[in-house]
């Protein structure tokens, strides 16, 4: 077994069960499943969520719902159920491969009679056939012979945890049919309570590797399963198979026929033949995403699992839905979007699987008509993308979140954290360029580039007394500062922004007259409109000293307190969980890049004197620890544009371990998916250094010297392309 390939545990710790769950999770672009066991547990956090399945909810609005659990499958051994906190454990191991994205458990149990089993859980969801889901379930007899029963179900007695009051739960279902339509087979109907998304179960279990099986249903109202019955003689194995087929009403006119078509379908095929399509469907994904780091075993596994993570997140065949900022593998922040998807997950499926990119950038289009409700409903014109989105494309960003100790805390973002609309226009101007999708930047992209552009025309300040234009009571991508003005990222991606929206419409013009003049006429770009984003572009304040380069991150930022980060260690918390909200605002500390993230992402228009002054500026005052996950992967790239590579490496690291080794203390509630795409960026755009060129991409490279070789494939404009780089 490569250790590269796996994530695996050795022992069943109880307190590090929820990071477990969250580690372990397996998906495959329809569901993810947390890694809670099959048994279940007290205390553990079962979730399958699907994309597009939300249900209101008080606070957040909206939420991916729980979907009820298909994992229980229980075993009684001569009439002991199993139960890893009961009896005896040995030989533990939990593994999640990769390549395959396998999740397999093997033990040896002693029950408290004495008998001993070992015992192999394997399950997967299929990638090759999105709604259909198995667990292979091994028991053999070590010294006894005796009856054995196993249960493989369904559980509708599932919850979401309320954001009101962390110890009580939200029950988004109704309960609508159950039945056993053989004796083999049992179904589960369920209804969300507010959005009324029909959810459809089916689940068949088979024993293979003994005789006289019986099988019969049990009816547990909302939990309905099959039971097996057999006898099992000393060092006699067993196999039971349990397939689970899955769909919604957003899927099909007719789910409860579906599922049952389906596996009819998946029994006639075989657990064989469908694990095999499923294998090749991976064998696939790796042959096109998988970067190999040669020396550094750590950093490769690391980047593998992030991959990993990223890839069973991503809708494959639904452009109504998109990545939520904790994949589908928590329940934080609710399955809501962020700007961690445009920025920092699509660049890595634009340089790999396009298509799914454009899926994701699909979504946002989507979601125009609540970006242009959210602008109007503002005051403004064009699209104002929310803050965190959901697929109705309404601005889902609580106003008001409670904090442990019961006092509330509001929150902005969704109202004045307006980047988002020009980080979505520079996703789909990234994608463009890296792949050269006419079909989607002319009737897609484009509305994208130019609605959005429309809310900024209508969104900039004219201050006469300065002559400038300017944009006030901001949050820029540094959360611990709210309401400023003049965010030098806010105003400086605006003005691109605008440049952009000017050179898509000319371009357009030029290229596809017809959509032009049909976008101009229904956007109305009129001419006064366009020589107002000119002046706008021209006449837009950008705090930079125009001697040394160096920015102000807003007004005022250098008048605030210089706090030195190092005078509060050792600590254990953000410096915002330490000074308060409003302690925070008051200090020159950043919860994530800003500056140095427009530096990023607008890289080729800037020298490296400019990085230098402001790396020298900010990245010491930047919460690296404890602050944002989306700002380590970002510090690695601009400290390897800076030749800083050791301390590139470090924050690379820091982006490894967020979740694998929970540096944050928080990845019970989910990936960090900002952090895992950041990663790849990481690696591709920092370490090797690829840029694209008006010739194509180039690389850079700039390796840790420790790392042998770095090898990965980028598919750019149609074409594939190796690159192996050793330092
Ligand atoms: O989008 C991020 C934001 O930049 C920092 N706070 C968390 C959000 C979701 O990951």
């Amino acid at each position: 077994m490569d250790s590269t390939w796996v994530v695996h545990e050795d022992t069943f710790e109880a307190e590090r069960q929820h990071h477990s769950e969250t580690i372990f999770t397996i998906g495959n672009g329809y569901l993810g499943t947390r890694g809670t066991f099959e048994e279940r547990y007290p205390g553990d956090r079962q979730a399958t969520l699907i994309h597009g399945v939300f249900d209101d909810a008080p606070i957040i609005h909206t939420e991916l719902v729980n979907a009820p659990d298909w994992l229980p499958f229980s075993l009684f051994v001569e009439g002991q159920r199993f139960a890893m906190n009961h009896g005896l454990v040995t030989n533990y191991l939990r593994t999640l491969h990769l390549r395959t994205g396998l999740l397999t458990r093997q033990l040896r149990w002693r029950s408290p009679g004495g008998q001993s089993v070992d015992i192999t859980i394997e399950r997967w969801a299929s990638l090759a056939d999105e709604h259909l889901l198995a667990i292979r379930y091994t028991v053999t007899a070590l010294n006894f012979s005796g009856e054995i029963e196993l249960r493989a179900g369904l559980d509708g007695l599932v919850e979401n945890p309320c954001a009101l009051q962390s110890n009580m739960g939200l029950l988004h279902w109704q309960r609508m049919t159950q039945g056993y339509p053989a004796p083999q087979i049992a179904t589960l109907h369920s209804r969300t309570r507010t959005s009324g998304i029909d959810l459809c179960q089916a689940v068949y279990l088979t024993v293979e590797g003994v005789e006289n099986v019986s099988y019969a249903p049990h009816d547990c109202p909302n939990c309905p399963q099959v039971i097996a019955r057999f006898h099992l003689a000393q060092g006699q194995t067993a196999t039971a198979t349990k397939l689970v087929t899955m769909y919604t009403s957003r899927d099909i006119s007719n789910p409860a026929a579906a599922v049952l078509e389906k596996l009819a379908e998946a029994i006639a095929r075989g657990y064989d033949a469908l694990w095999a399509e499923h294998v090749r469907e991976w064998d696939e994904y790796w042959r096109v995403c998988d970067v190999v780091i040669e020396g550094d075993d750590e950093a490769q596994l690391a980047l593998r699992f992030s991959l990993f993570q990223l890839l069973i997140a991503t809708p494959r065949h639904d452009d109504r839905v998109s990545i939520p900022a904790k994949t589908l593998s928590g329940f934080d922040y609710r399955g809501h979007v962020f700007w961690d998807t445009d920025i920092f997950i699509v660049p890595f499926l634009a340089f790999t699987l396009p298509h799914l990119a454009r899926n994701l950038l699909m979504y946002r289009y989507h979601t125009l008509p609540g970006a242009r409700d959210k602008a109007r409903r503002a005051g403004y014109q064009g699209a104002m993308y929310p803050w965190e989105s959901v697929p109705s494309g309404e601005e889902t960003t609580p106003h008001w979140v409670p904090l442990a100790d019961g006092r509330v805390v509001r929150i902005w973002c969704g109202e004045i954290e307006q980047h988002i609309s020009a980080d979505v226009a520079y996703a789909v101007w990234r994608y463009w360029q890296v792949t050269g999708d006419e079909d989607f930047f002319v009737n897609y992209g484009a509305e994208i580039i130019l609605d959005t552009a429309v809310f900024w025309g209508s969104r900039v300040e004219f201050n006469g007394r300065e002559d400038r234009y300017e944009i006030n009571d901001v949050i820029g991508p540094d959360e611990n500062h709210e309401h400023v003005n003049n965010s030098v990222f806010t105003n400086r991606m605006v003005q691109w922004h605008l440049r952009t929206a000017l050179h898509t419409l000319s371009w357009l013009q030029e290229t596809h007259p017809d959509k032009a003049s049909e976008l101009a006429q229904r956007l109305h770009l009129t001419p006064e409109r366009l020589v107002h984003w000119q002046d706008v572009i021209d006449r837009i304040y950008i705090a930079q000293n125009t001697e040394t380069g160096l920015m102000e991150q807003f007004d005022g930022f250098f008048d605030l307190e210089d706090l030195d980060l190092t005078s509060l260690e050792p600590r254990t918390q953000s410096v915002q969980g330490l000074l308060g909200i409003e302690g925070a605002q008051k200090v020159q500390v950043l919860k994530q890049p800003d500056v140095l993230m427009l530096l990023y992402m607008l890289d080729d228009e800037y020298d490296q004197a400019t990085k230098r002054v402001n790396w020298d500026y900010y990245e010491p005052r930047t919460d690296h620890a404890f602050g944002s996950s989306l700002g380590p992967a970002v510090h690695a790239i601009l400290g390897c544009q800076l030749g800083e590579i050791e301390r590139a490496y470090e924050h690379f690291m820091r982006a490894a371990r967020a979740d694998l080794h929970d540096v944050r203390g928080n990845a019970d509630a989910g990936i960090h998916a900002a952090s895992a795409g950041g990663l790849w960026q990481a690696v591709i755009f920092g370490f090797a250094g690829l840029k694209l060129t008006p010739q194509g991409p180039i690389v850079h490279p700039r390796l840790p010297s420790h790392w042998k070789k770095l090898s990965f494939t980028i598919r750019y404009r149609g074409e594939t392309r190796q690159c192996s780089l050793e330092s």
